[in-house]
């Protein structure tokens, strides 16, 4: 019997926010545990979330792919050790199918408001109908609205100009002279993918990233045979993929002293040595900075690409865009028919621009007003009932996002169940424990290998990591079970 109707479970209504890899993992659990109504509303007109968004030419996962996989729906036809996005955009679309949740999505439709009553929380859709739902869970994502770069004359550009996130398929590049600015992980799979392709390309460095020389072998069809008959053997690489990247990279982060740190370093030092065989450019690709202070970014061959005749590299500052293409500082005009913007998200979004009002009238607005958190990157105080999954300051960038999203919901289904039995009718963190993991969060970020003397997306208006500074077990052991002393738990 469903818990809907079980007599135990009071029947709850859901509403998800996005479709894209939480959402649909929000759906199947709440499914599975039996809530059949739940509703995931997505603003786009197809599911997938940043690879139906991000189609840009030559686009992986740089997580190896047995382990940025749903633990339920393991996938023993992954292709690469790091799969090209088109095809974790079908793998999601074929988990949706298989796990009955497509007819819970609702495409092309945005959630503009959301405002709680005191009961429950009413919601308002771009279409001008309206849902109410008990419990909200937030999947909106991280990396999700484009930041355009604040350029003179950006506007005034004559050839095609799109973001990296917005790939405009319809432009040729065989032959023609194209633009890039930003030097990425966006920018550097292009780079690699196009520079066979385009005339010149012409790429516009305003700060070199180190680069961590990962190959991407293919995964052969004999291998994926027997990932098929024998899905143990799957399960064994994906435990050791992940034993490898939890203790060499993913931790050594957290830790700027920590031998792996420096291992890591020197592969990137050594990768920048031997793969750069002009010592002017390499020079110029040389950043002054500590790897992995920038998300670090992988690639085994942009040295290679950079290096070809029609590639250029350009580290004059941009003095703004022209009709005709790029002018920089030194008065050079560089002539292009595409602009590729490849010029990062805005990372403080999360929710915005839905418009949440809690019981009590407070604004998601006021609360974020000078920057966004959340308890344990998931319950937002004076906010009950509204749970995020990959909120923010949570485990971002070096870990599967995946594996992530599953224990927070775990976590948030903990909640979820003394909603459902009467326990508590709202739940929210307290104000006080949130300040109080807020601290901790910052005083540890101070000895993540982020805060070493860099600009980047990580960090906040005041230079502190948005990220989970510790190891990925200590997340793993927060996740497992709430700590209801830290909740409000309204009867
Ligand atoms: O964006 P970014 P991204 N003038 O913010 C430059 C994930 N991801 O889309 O360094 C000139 O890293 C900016 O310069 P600077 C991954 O988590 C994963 O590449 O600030 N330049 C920088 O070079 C990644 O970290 C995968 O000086 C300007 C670039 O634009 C995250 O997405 C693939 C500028 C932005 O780099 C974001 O990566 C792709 C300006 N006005 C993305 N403004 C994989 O899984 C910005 N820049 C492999």
């Amino acid at each position: 019997m469903s818990p809907d109707h079980d007599g135990v479970r009071r029947p709850l209504r859901f509403v998800v926010i996005g479709a894209g890899m939480a959402g649909i993992l929000s759906a199947i659990k709440l499914r599975e545990a039996g809530f059949g109504s739940v509703a995931v509303y997505e603003k786009a007109d197809r599911l997938g979330g940043t690879w139906r968004d991000n189609t840009y030419p030559g686009i992986a996962c740089d997580i190896p792919s047995h382990l940025y996989r749903y633990s339920f729906a393991p996938n023993p036809n992954w292709t690469h050790t790091f799969a090209p996005g088109p095809e974790i955009l079908a793998y999601l679309e074929g988990v949706a199918e298989r796990f009955g949740v497509t007819d819970a999505i609702q495409l092309n439709t945005e959630v503009t408001r959301l405002r709680h009553d005191g009961e429950r929380w009413q919601v308002e859709l771009s279409n001008g109908s309206t849902d109410q739902a008990d419990v909200v869970i937030g999947a909106t994502g991280v990396l999700h609205h484009p930041r355009y770069p604040d350029i003179d004359g950006l506007g005034t550009f004559g050839g095609a100009c799109f973001h990296s996130a917005r790939w405009d398929h319809s432009v040729e590049l065989t032959g023609r002279r194209v633009g890039i600015i930003g030097t990425g992980s966006s920018a550097v799979q292009i780079v690699s993918a196009i520079i066979g392709t385009v005339g010149n390309l012409y790429l516009f460095q305003r700060t070199p990233q180190w680069i961590l020389p990962v190959p991407n072998p293919p995964i052969d069809e004999e291998q994926r045979a027997v990932f098929r008959q024998d899905p143990a053997s799957m399960d064994a690489l994906r435990k050791e993929l992940a034993h490898t990247f939890e203790t060499s990279f993913a931790n050594a982060v957290v830790d700027a002293n920590s031998p792996q740190m420096a291992f890591i370093e020197e592969m990137c030092r050594q990768n920048l040595e031997n793969s750069v065989r002009d010592p002017e450019l390499r020079e110029r690709l040389r950043p002054d900075y500590r790897p992995a202070c920038k998300r670090l970014v992988v690639s085994p061959d942009f040295y290679e690409a950079i290096q070809q005749p029609n590639a250029h590299l350009i580290t004059e500052k941009i003095l703004r865009i022209e009709p005709q293409g790029v002018r920089t500082t030194d008065g050079t005009l560089h002539e292009l028919d595409v602009l590729v913007l490849a010029t990062g998200f805005r990372v403080d979004q999360f929710l915005r621009p839905i418009e949440v009002t809690g019981p009590t009238g407070v604004t998601l607005e006021e609360l974020w007003a000078q920057r966004p958190y959340a308890y344990y990157s998931i319950s937002i105080p004076g906010l009950p009932n509204l749970f995020l999954l990959n909120g923010p300051n949570g485990p971002v960038g070096n870990f599967s996002l995946i594996d992530v999203a599953e224990l927070q919901f775990d976590y948030i289904s903990q909640l979820i169940d003394l909603i459902a039995r009467g326990e508590a009718r709202l739940i929210t963190a307290t104000t006080e424990a949130t300040e109080r993991f807020e601290q901790a969060r910052v005083d540890a970020a101070r000895n993540t290998v982020w805060v070493t003397g860099c600009r980047s997306w990580y960090l906040d208006d005041r230079g502190i990591p948005s990220a989970w500074p510790w190891s990925f077990d200590r997340f793993r052991a927060e996740m497992a079970a709430p700590r209801l002393e830290d909740f409000e738990l309204v009867r």
